[in-house]
Formats: C-alpha cells, sequence, structure tokens
C-alpha cells in the first residue's frame, strides 16, 4: 500500500516535469528560437540555438533546417516550418529580371517572364518533399553529410504550371531523352565529394518523369508566393521522388539527347544498383516507402499502465500506402495501425495506435513499419549500397515507462 502511494506520488513528479518539458519543447515552437535546441534535447541530439524558430538547424551556412518531427500535426505543414535544405548560399532572385530558358533539343526555344509563367494554365499538388538524406543522422556508423533526424521531410500544396505543359510549347525534338534543370544558385565545394571549380545546382529528369502530371514548376506554396528559402520565383516539384529533383531558383531547362552526368548526379546523390549482382552508380531517384513514428519522441517518459496513442505519419514514392504496423515488443509481434483520413497520391498520410503500456516501468522501444500498395515495405536496417541516402529501415523509438 505505501510502494502504491509513492509510486503514484512519483509519477505525479514525472508527469508535471515531462508535461513542463513538453511546453518548453513543443508548445514554445511558433515563438521562441531559444525551444530549437530544447527540442533537439528531446529528439536526442544536439543542435545549437540559432534563431529559427520551430526549426532545428543543422547547418547554417548553407542553410539546412529541419523540421522537428514530434511536433507533427497538421498533414500541411506551415511554411515557415518546412524543412530547407541547401548546397549553395540562397539566391535573391528578382522576378522582375528573372526569364526561365527552355533551350536544347527543343523546335521553340523559350525566355519565359515571371508573369508569362504565371499566365499558364496551372494546377495545385499536394506533395511530400523528402530529402534523400533524411534519417541518416541514426545510422552506425556515422556517414558524411547533414545529420538530419526524422525532420528532412514535409508537405505541403504546390501550386503551378506542369513542366509538361512548358515542354510542349517548346516542341521537344526526336531522339531527346532528359530535361536538365537548373538552379540560380552556385558556389564549390572543396569537401568530399569535391566539385569542378564553381558550379550552379542542377539536376536532371528522364522525359518520362517530366511529363507526368506530378511534375510542376511551382510558384506558390501553401497558397502563398514561395518564400526565398523554398525556391523563388519558381522551383520544380517533383512528386513522388527525393528532393533533389526539386529544383529550387529554377532559371533554365535544357532537354538533351544524352542522359546528363553532371556533378549531382554521378557524384553526389547516386547509389549502387545490383542488377544481377553488378554493382553500378545510379541517380537516386524514388522516394522509399516509410513509417516516422512522431509520438512518442525518442526518449519520451510515458505513463506505465496507461493507453498511450501513437501516431505518425507514412509515405511512398510511385504508388499509395497500404499499410502501417507497430510493434511495442522489439520487433516480435505487429498490430495494424489505423490510417487516417484518405489516401492522397504524392502526399504523406497519417495513422495512429493505441498502445496498452505495460504497468511494468522500464523501457520500451517502439517501431512502425509500413508497406505501399506495391509491396515494398522496410528493412531492419540501412542498405549499405545506398551509403548515406534512402535510409528507410525501421528506425525503433526508445521510450521510458514510469
Ligand atoms: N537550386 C537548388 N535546388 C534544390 C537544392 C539546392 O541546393 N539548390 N536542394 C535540393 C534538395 S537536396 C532538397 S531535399 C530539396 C529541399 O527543398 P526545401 O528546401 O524546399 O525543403 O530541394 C532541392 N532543390
Ligand atoms: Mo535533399
Amino acid at each position: 500500500m505505501t510502494q502504491n502511494i509513492e509510486d503514484s506520488a512519483g509519477l505525479e513528479i514525472d508527469r508535471r516535469d515531462f508535461l513542463a518539458k513538453v511546453a518548453l519543447g513543443v508548445g514554445a515552437f511558433a515563438t521562441a528560437g531559444r525551444s530549437n535546441a530544447v527540442a533537439a534535447d528531446r529528439q536526442g541530439v544536439t543542435a545549437q540555438d540559432t534563431g529559427f524558430p520551430g526549426l532545428v538547424t543543422r547547418q547554417r551556412e548553407p542553410k539546412n533546417l529541419e523540421f522537428p518531427f514530434q511536433t507533427l500535426d497538421t498533414l500541411i505543414v506551415p511554411n515557415d516550418r518546412f524543412f530547407v535544405r541547401g548546397h549553395f548560399p540562397i539566391p535573391m532572385v528578382d522576378a522582375g529580371s528573372w526569364r526561365l530558358k527552355v533551350d536544347g533539343e527543343v523546335r521553340q526555344p523559350l525566355s519565359l517572364s515571371y508573369e508569362e509563367v504565371r499566365r499558364l494554365p496551372s494546377k495545385t499538388l499536394t506533395a511530400t518533399i523528402e530529402c534523400a538524406g533524411n534519417n541518416r543522422g541514426f545510422l552506425v556508423p556515422k556517414s558524411k553529410g547533414v545529420q538530419w533526424n526524422l525532420g528532412g521531410v514535409g508537405n505541403a500544396e504546390w501550386t503551378g504550371v506542369p513542366l509538361a505543359t512548358v515542354l510542349e510549347r517548346a516542341g521537344i525534338k526526336d531522339g531527346a531523352v532528359e530535361v536538365i534543370l537548373e538552379g540560380a544558385d552556385s558556389g564549390a565545394l572543396t569537401g568530399e565529394p569535391k566539385t569542378p571549380g564553381v558550379i550552379h545546382y542542377e539536376r536532371s529528369l528522364p522525359l518520362k518523369k517530366a511529363n507526368r502530371p506530378e511534375v510542376i514548376l511551382a510558384y506558390q506554396m501553401n497558397g502563398k508566393d514561395l518564400p526565398t528559402d523554398h525556391g523563388f520565383p519558381l522551383r520544380a516539384i517533383v512528386g513522388g521522388w527525393y528532393g533533389m529533383a526539386s529544383v529550387k531558383w529554377l532559371k533554365r531547362i535544357t532537354v538533351t539527347a544524352e542522359p546528363f552526368r553532371g556533378f549531382w548526379q554521378t557524384a553526389d546523390y547516386s547509389y549502387w544498383k545490383r542488377d544481377g549482382g553488378r554493382p553500378s552508380m545510379v541517380p537516386l531517384n524514388e522516394i522509399q516507402v516509410k513509417s516516422s513514428i512522431a509520438r512518442p519522441a525518442m526518449r519520451e517518459v510515458v505513463r506505465a499502465g496507461d493507453d498511450y496513442r501513437v501516431f505518425g505519419a507514412a509515405w511512398t514514392g510511385e504508388a499509395e500506402v497500404a499499410k502501417v504496423e507497430v510493434s511495442t515488443d522489439g520487433g516480435k509481434t505487429w498490430d495494424p495501425a489505423r490510417l487516417l483520413g484518405d489516401a492522397v497520391p504524392y502526399s504523406w498520410r497519417f495513422w495512429e495506435y493505441d498502445w496498452p503500456v505495460p504497468r511494468q516501468a522500464g523501457a520500451y522501444r517502439v517501431m512502425a513499419r509500413a508497406t505501399d500498395s506495391r509491396g515494398r515495405t522496410q528493412g531492419d536496417r540501412h542498405d549499405t549500397d545506398r551509403g548515406g541516402y534512402m535510409v528507410n529501415h525501421v528506425i525503433p523509438v526508445e521510450v521510458e515507462a514510469r
């Protein structure tokens, strides 16, 4: 009896302490930059407080900011909470003098002003953008590059012109195979890999993908003009593919008769693909299926004996999420989670699972695993052929029940 009273008193204190941490770490996100450090601690990573409210700073220059995934609550991530990934200083583009050039293997080269682009027939697409290096921070041994935790991903509503519309106006010549999308940002990287001097950020798409309806040139994000960090005045959105394909600050589209072999296509954002055992370096493209747990957060303290609503998001590339399963016993057994809302192509989907937390205090591991409509699922360890990319194995969330 005495034991019980002491236990419940202890639980109350811990719970209050935990709620206080939540208030500091999660509740204060919208207003105080200081909360970044708290949030980072709660995720078990170190990031300095650098004054980007609502985002975790991974790198100041170039600017790389992470969405604190444990705060996930709306399907659409607001513009000022959307992760930022860049390789060079962010270019300030003047929309007045900016032109979108379309050249190469086309019958009619184009040079379109901002107003001209905005007058073309438009559409709105909800799409999840995930950095190919998302979750890299969990790899052991460490892999080079930005140490993204769970939040190198976001979902937004993008408005713009289908790339196919622009290509049709330019008229693709026979024999063309790819389009190179070139950004206005440039620089020289001296690390590993090293760029051949000053180069622009540019990436190609096979024409087959470029002409698909989920590929647009977007000038709006969630109903507002594109923020500078996210590619103002115009960016590509390539639904179903990793973020590196969605070129920001787009200024030129070159149609080519050969596959592009540029830096971001070969030296970076590529991986070893094995066909019949023989590995070859190929450019990254489609997003791999993944389910990420927003809550509980890493190292969260949960109440022993209570019900806990495990909550997260799941997404995949050119398919649909078919199911999400949750394990709370280290992967021995898996229970189906509830998929919430409707399936929206190229957009993540929320899910939840009611976990009866055991009465027994101690450490527990919560795991989630998604499977898509093409039967692809998540492994239990990282495939090293992928280097620091496509990290989509199941990541256990360690919690403590008290
Ligand atoms: N011009 C340009 N476009 C770019 C990049 C870049 O560095 N320069 N980074 C790419 C990568 S790797 C990702 S993950 C996405 C991130 O888009 P976001 O910053 O809007 O989240 O932009 C892509 N487009
Ligand atoms: Mo990325």
